[in-house]
């Protein structure tokens, strides 16, 4: 497989130092050396650019959501570079950042793909809007974006119009979502496996039944949207928002193995690494680690 891959080094979506540092610290422990390792061929194409905006500036663009404009500016980009990769046959990797960037992979994505799922591995929803966000935050509202709701700078970035079905969008890990969320996903009828959910019916029902509907629904191609936070609190000190209770190592290669081995994931994400809060690069490392378990399972 040809691999572009892309930096974005932003925090404006979760207004917390550190996360803008993710890029290099992964280039650093060398994410392209291990990709290497398994016959892909690698291009890495640096970071995009990520404008600069004074703290002072954080509500200039929006009341209700910080920095909208360069998360917006950044996305746009983003949505382009991913759609551009996926044109020249490559498989887009994306490493953030903060999860806001989520959006502009998946409008890329969907641009190129008729048919798009969304696989979102996460602690938290990121289905909130402007309206049900507790924070003002960006990358709790990417999602909820992709599927066509909320404020229309976030819905029409890159192009009008819904980027993702509800029917489409698979959430797995989650066990800190606001009420807002909660409300959203019932609604539109998510498929929305919390940590208690994969308690009660297992890591392997759930796969089974994930790629049971993705075949159902015809998809086309899968977007693999990583959050690095999703896994236990104990593993990932190097998160925004660590959440005790989380996925194991191996719960989050399981997903990927079964993931990987129905051939229609065709672009991924691995955001949320802050190094600023890590301790002893733990997390990078086990960011690492994964990534080397799912480039391996590449074909
Ligand atoms: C909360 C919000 C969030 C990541 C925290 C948190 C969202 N639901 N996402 N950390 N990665 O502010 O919307
Ligand atoms: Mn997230
Ligand atoms: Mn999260
Ligand atoms: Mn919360």
């Amino acid at each position: 497989m040809n691999i572009s891959l892309i930096g974005v080094p932003m925090n404006y979506g979760c207004d917390r130092e550190g996360a803008q540092y993710g890029p290099e610290k992964l280039r650093e422990k060398k994410i392209v050396e291990v990709i290497k390792k398994y016959n892909h061929s690698i291009y890495d194409f640096g970071n995009l650019y990520v404008p600069k905006v004074s703290e002072e500036e954080k509500y200039a663009f929006h009341k209700k959501m910080k920095y909208l404009k360069p998360i917006v500016e950044v996305n746009t980009n983003l949505a382009h570079n991913v759609y551009s990769a996926l044109a020249a046959g490559n498989f887009p990797f994306v490493i953030g950042g903060d999860h806001s960037l989520g959006l502009g992979s998946i409008a890329g994505a969907s641009k190129f793909y008729d048919n798009l799922a969304v696989v979102w591995i996460d602690a938290h929803g990121d289905i909130n809007t402007h309206e049900t966000s507790p924070s003002g935050n960006v990358h709790g509202m990417p999602l909820a974006a992709a599927m066509g709701v909320g404020c229309p700078s976030l819905t029409d970035v890159y192009y009008k119009g819904i980027k993702v079905k509800p029917q489409n969008v698979f959430i797995i890990g989650a066990r800190d979502l606001d009420e807002g969320e909660i409300q959203l996903a019932k609604e539109k009828n998510l498929n929305l496996y919390t940590m208690d959910d994969i308690k009660t019916i297992g890591v392997n029902a759930m796969v089974e039944e994930i790629t049971r509907k993705l075949k159902e629904n015809n998809v086309e191609a899968v977007h693999m949207s990583f959050d690095l936070d999703a896994l236990d609190s104990e593993i990932v000190p190097g998160t925004g928002t660590p959440v005790r209770d989380g996925m194991t190592m191996d719960e989050v290669k399981y997903v990927f193995k079964h993931l990987m081995d129905t051939q229609l994931v065709k672009s991924m994400d691995l955001v949320e690494l802050n190094t600023h809060l890590d301790q002893d690069d733990v997390t990078a490392e086990v960011a690492i680690e994964l990534v080397d378990w799912a480039f391996q399972l590449i074909a």
